[in-house]
């Protein structure tokens, strides 16, 4: 053969293994294009030409393939073929078409895995997260009682009662009528009837006769007590008045009617009454009013009873013998306790009396004994 012929086979040889390598390596890129629907791949691929790619490496594409070798011609041609992907566990696939169906169906059982897990673990932290925040509540609560418990100079609450009318009056209180009042001493709350008009108010009443409806002529357990109708007469009771009175400064007033409908008032610029030891004693202050100064005679007496004698009449009871319980001395120029009479009456100092505005045979329409804190 001539060296020109030579030449010409040689370049024909090369130009004809350069054709087939091209063609080769577009079917394999074609099948890697992003987003090739699967129904797509048929006409993208070779099936052929892709069972043997999955059985061989790039490398032996070269050597093995006969039509390679047929066409083996100097100098040699690569075709490099990209990787394929790894075959999924439990995939008995043999073409990749099978094995990205696999994937796809793998991919898409798990997201429908995890959006049927996601709302039951959403829901347990939300049930976690109230959990926590109901115990940092308990927390904060011991806390707060071991600290109270540890420290008893830690104030108690705020009274929610009122201690008597005159702070009835301070808290805006402006009807007179029946409240609840609870005692700085921490005893027991009652109700009293609070003057809340007369001389700017804040009087809390301790007794009253209007009409004679109740009996006052009884014993020293019963004065302790208390007995009557707020809303129309009674006793308010020596261990209340005690109570009250030993809260803080007051003064007391006592208001008087007449049956001709003729009013009278007495003032005493300080009041307060003792304990049950030392039967209920009597302490007023100056005097001021229309009515006389008849209490004066009273200060510093223990209450008496027709059951219990403590005045200063050596041979009698004063409250039985004028059936009017009070703080006598050797009786009395007021007697307000005694036997509801109805006006001028011939029996000697038995009846309501204020002796300096009306006699001793004058039994009063009405009375009323109240006290109010000192103002200042
Ligand atoms: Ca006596």
């Amino acid at each position: 053969m001539k060296p020109n012929r030579c030449i010409i086979l040689a370049l024909l040889c090369f130009w004809i293994q350069l054709i087939h390598a091209k063609s080769t390596k577009r079917a394999v890129s074609d099948s890697l294009i992003p987003g090739l629907t699967l129904n797509n791949l048929d006409h993208k691929f070779d099936k052929d030409k892709l069972e043997e790619r999955e059985r061989t490496t790039p490398q032996e594409l070269t050597t093995q393939d006969p039509r390679h070798q047929s066409f083996v011609c100097q100098p040699q041609i690569t075709v490099n073929a990209p990787p394929l992907p790894p075959i999924s566990n439990g995939c008995n696939c043999s073409t990749t078409r099978q094995i990205i169906s696999h994937e796809v169906q793998r991919i898409v059982n798990s997201c429908n895995s995890v959006e049927a897990v996601e709302p039951s673990k959403h829901a347990k932290q939300e049930s976690a997260t109230s959990q926590l925040q109901l115990l940092h509540q308990a927390v904060a609560d011991l806390t707060t009682v071991l600290k109270a418990f540890q420290n008893p100079a830690v104030p108690a609450p705020a009274a929610t009662l009122p201690k008597d009318c005159s702070e009835v009056l301070t808290r805006g209180g402006t009807d007179s009528g029946v409240y609840t009042v609870q005692p700085t001493d921490g005893g027991r709350s009652f109700q009293v009837y609070c003057d809340l008009e007369t001389d700017g108010g804040g009087w809390t009443v301790f007794q009253r006769r209007i009409d004679g409806s109740v009996d006052f002529f009884r014993t020293f357990a019963s004065y302790r007590r208390g007995f009557g109708q707020l809303e129309t007469e009674f006793w308010l009771g020596n261990d209340n008045l005690h109570r009250l009175t030993s809260q803080d400064e007051y003064e007391l007033r006592i208001d008087l009617e007449d049956f001709d409908d003729n009013e009278s008032y007495a003032v005493y610029s300080l009041f307060s009454v003792g304990g049950v030891d030392n039967n209920y004693e009597l302490t007023i202050g100056e005097y001021s009013g229309n009515a006389g100064d008849a209490l004066a005679s009273n200060n510093h007496q223990e209450f008496t009873t027709k059951d219990r004698d403590n005045d200063n009449w050596a041979s009698k009871n004063c409250a039985k013998e004028y059936h009017g319980a009070w703080w006598h001395n050797s009786c009395y120029y007021a007697s307000l306790n005694g036997d509801y009479q109805g006006g001028m009456t011939e029996i000697y100092g038995k009846g309501i009396i204020w002796y300096q505005w009306k006699g001793y045979y004058y039994s009063l329409k009405r009375s009323e004994m109240k006290f109010r804190m000192v103002d200042g």
